[in-house]
C-alpha cells in the first residue's frame, strides 16, 4: 500500500548552495539516507570498467546534465540497497529530462514528501565552490566550470523548482547564512512534516 512506499525528499539549489552540507546534518538529526546524484556519478566515473565514465566526465566538466537513464539507474540501485523508508535525493532532478525519467521509472513507487530548495545567489555559490576547489579535487570546482554550472542551474533547474512550487511542494530556505542558521530553518521544515 501507499503507506509502505519509501519517502523521498528532493534537495535542490545552485552549485555550492550547501545541499551536501545540510544533508549531512539532516541525516544526523532525522535518520534519512543521503543519496547525492553528483556523488553517485563521480563514483561511477571512477570505476575502471564503467562504460559511461568518459561521458560522465565530459558532462561534469562542462556543467551539463547527464542523460537521465544513467543517473536514475544509479539512484534506483542505491535505493534498492537500503532498507530505509526515507531518502534525501540531493542534486536531482535537475531538468525536464530528469523529471520525466524519474516519473517513468521510480516516481510511482515512492512518496515525494517535498522539495527542499536552497536559495543562494551566484556570487555566494561560486565563492564557496572555488574555496572548496582548493582541496576538493573536483574537476568542476574551477571558475570556468562554475560559470557553466550556474548557467545550467538557472536555465534548466530553476524551471523544475518552479514546476514543483506550482504543486505546493517547495520549501525554500535562504542558504546565504551560516551552516547553523540555515540548519535551524531546515529543522523547522522537517519538524512540520506530517
Ligand atoms: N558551505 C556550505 N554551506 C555553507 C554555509 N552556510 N556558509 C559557508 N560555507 C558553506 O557546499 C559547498 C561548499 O560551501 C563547501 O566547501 C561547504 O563547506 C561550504 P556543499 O554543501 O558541498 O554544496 P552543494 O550544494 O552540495 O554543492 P555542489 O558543488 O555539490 O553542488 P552541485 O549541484 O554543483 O554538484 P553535484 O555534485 O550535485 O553535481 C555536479 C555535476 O554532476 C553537475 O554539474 C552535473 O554535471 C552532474 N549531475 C548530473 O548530471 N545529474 C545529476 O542528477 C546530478 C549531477
Ligand atoms: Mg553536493
Amino acid at each position: 500500500s501507499g503507506a509502505e512506499k519509501p519517502h523521498v525528499v528532493f534537495v535542490l539549489g545552485g552549485p555550492g548552495s550547501g545541499k551536501g552540507t545540510q544533508c549531512e546534518r539532516i541525516v544526523q538529526e532525522f535518520g534519512f539516507v543521503h543519496l547525492s546524484a553528483g556523488d553517485l556519478l563521480r563514483a561511477e566515473r571512477a570505476k575502471p570498467a564503467s562504460k559511461n565514465g568518459e561521458l560522465i566526465d565530459k558532462y561534469i566538466r562542462e556543467g551539463k546534465i547527464v542523460p537521465v537513464q544513467i543517473t536514475c539507474t544509479l539512484l534506483a540501485e542505491a535505493m534498492a540497497l537500503n532498507p530505509t523508508k526515507s531518502f534525501l535525493i540531493d542534486g536531482f532532478p535537475r531538468n525536464q529530462d530528469n523529471v520525466a525519467g524519474w516519473d517513468a521509472v521510480v516516481g510511482p513507487s515512492v512518496n515525494l514528501d517535498f522539495v527542499l530548495f536552497f536559495d543562494c545567489p551566484e556570487a555566494t555559490c561560486v565563492q564557496r565552490a572555488l574555496q572548496r576547489g582548493l582541496t576538493s579535487g573536483r574537476t568542476d570546482d574551477n571558475k570556468e566550470s562554475l560559470t557553466k554550472r550556474f548557467h545550467t542551474y538557472e536555465s534548466e533547474t530553476m524551471p523544475i523548482v518552479n514546476y514543483f512550487d506550482r504543486k505546493g511542494l517547495v520549501r525554500k530556505i535562504d542558504s546565504t547564512r551560516s551552516v547553523d542558521e540555515v540548519f535551524a530553518d531546515v529543522k523547522k521544515v522537517f519538524a512540520a512534516r506530517k
